[in-house]
């Protein structure tokens, strides 16, 4: 691929040509020079059509043109203080490539709704496509994270049978006459897949059927899970805190210009390990003295995570939730303290929350399947589930990161939906 980016000619001398394609993003007029800001995927660049240098139908193109029309261009690089980035284009013949169809629906000052309604258009914006980038180099750093400590990535099913998150959140999918659901979480087909693999994750969507109307609640958000073998809550703890320092690290390296662009940081030194560690039982401490009182075996919502994580300039761990307040059926029990679980959520600092939860599962069939029973659920649906702990059971421990709620606790933003290309949510499903 030859392509030429607007970011590459802040890089070349002066009197290079260069041929560029890219997209119109303003046009003004100054004094008889009609000035064009040009768009592509590294950003913005100044170009300039002057008589004398601009062929005279590509000047009288650029003074007209609409903007977010396509256009293919041939010009020198200037150098000039006064242009943003320090360098423009004089631009000697340019021709169109896409011309808009009348004006461009998105303008400055549009509301949120409004561009939410655009969305295929407004991801076009700068500033969207700075997001966009961010979440890509947290996805990469992921990657290199668990592909360097030896994990398989691997890909489960969307459409499930039975909940692994409670039934409350299932969206049914009509299977040709038989009710499925989409996944919630493929958390129990990794507990199938250790047993080839070891060690596994995978990026895939995930689906709650949440009425939630929060900043930090999608109907569909990319989840990374990842799953263990022969490895106990500590074990993962431990993987969760170099992951999530690692992949923010890649962020802070590779996005300098966007988080300029935004101005925005990545605080390097609050993603460093170690993470403090808090039980359950502390947490409701902590709250009661900020005047949120809760009993014991109340999980902790939306409301009690924002209070708790203003407490913290660091992520952190909240562990030992007691059964009833997680109601999950696949959390291995305490052996210290049977009435508490052996997981841990990682929380956001600053209000943001939950991003991971996790845990070390029950390998014991008989176990399993009491625990299965206690929550009213029908063992008969988890037959392959409980295969697995007939058949050479091993301890092992696993967890899922929300991607759309951990880049918008890095990058500060206001609304998850601001970390998801076309976000999903109660009231949208359009575009
Ligand atoms: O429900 S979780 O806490 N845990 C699980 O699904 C486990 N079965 C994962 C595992 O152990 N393999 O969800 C995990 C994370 C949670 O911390 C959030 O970061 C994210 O998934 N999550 C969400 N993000 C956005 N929107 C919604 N509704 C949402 N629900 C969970």
């Amino acid at each position: 691929l030859k392509k030429t980016f607007t970011s590459d000619v802040f890089t070349m001398p002066e009197g290079s040509e260069v041929e560029l394609m890219a997209w119109i993003y303003t046009r003004r007029l100054h004094g008889g020079v009609v000035f064009l800001t040009i768009r592509d995927s590294k950003g913005l660049l100044q170009v300039a059509f002057k008589k004398g240098v601009s062929d005279p139908d590509s000047m009288r193109l650029g003074s007209e043109i609409e903007t977010e029309s396509s256009v293919k261009l041939r010009g020198v690089v200037k150098k000039d203080e006064r242009a943003p980035g320090g360098s423009e284009i004089h631009c000697s013949f340019m021709e169109p490539i896409g011309r808009s169809i009348g004006e461009f629906p998105i303008r400055k000052g549009a509301s949120v709704r409004f561009q939410l309604d655009h969305r295929h258009l407004h991801l076009r914006s700068p500033r969207v496509a700075a997001f966009m980038k961010a979440k890509s180099a947290f996805v990469q750093g992921v990657r290199n994270c668990l592909g360097e400590k030896g994990f398989y990535e691997i890909q489960c099913p969307t459409l499930v049978t039975a909940a692994v998150e409670g039934g409350a959140t299932l969206f049914p999918v009509d299977y040709f006459g038989r009710t499925a659901y989409l996944t919630q979480s493929v958390q129990l087909y990794q507990e199938a897949a250790i047993f080839g693999l070891e060690r596994v994750y995978s990026l895939q969507p995930s689906f709650r059927a949440e009425k939630s109307r929060t900043p930090r609640h999608l109907t569909e958000f990319t989840h990374l899970e990842a799953e263990v073998a022969f490895a106990d809550l500590d074990d993962i703890m431990s993987l969760q805190e170099e992951l999530v320092s690692l992949a923010a690290r890649e962020v802070d390296r590779r996005c300098q210009a966007e988080l300029r662009f935004l101005r925005k940081r990545i605080d390097t030194e609050a993603v460093e390990p170690p993470y403090p560690r808090i039980t359950y039982t502390e947490a409701l401490e902590i709250m009661r003295r900020r005047g949120m009182e809760l009993d014991w075996g109340d999980d902790l919502g939306a409301d009690e995570e924002t209070v708790l994580s203003k407490e913290f300039e660091k992520p952190f761990f909240v562990t030992s939730y007691p059964r009833e307040a997680k109601g999950t059926f696949y959390h291995m029990c305490d052996p210290k303290d049977p009435r508490v679980l052996r997981c841990a959520d990682l929380l956001a600092p600053g209000g943001y929350g939950e991003i991971i939860g996790g845990g070390q599962r029950i390998h014991d069939y008989n176990q399993l399947v009491e625990s299965i029973e206690s929550w009213g659920l029908n063992p008969e649906d988890y037959e392959w589930y409980l295969d697995l702990r007939r058949y050479g059971s091993v301890p092992h421990s696993g967890f899922g990161l929300g991607i759309e709620r951990t880049v918008r606790w890095l990058l500060g933003l206001r609304h998850i939906r601001d970390a998801s290309l076309f976000p999903r949510t109660p009231t949208r499903i359009y575009p």
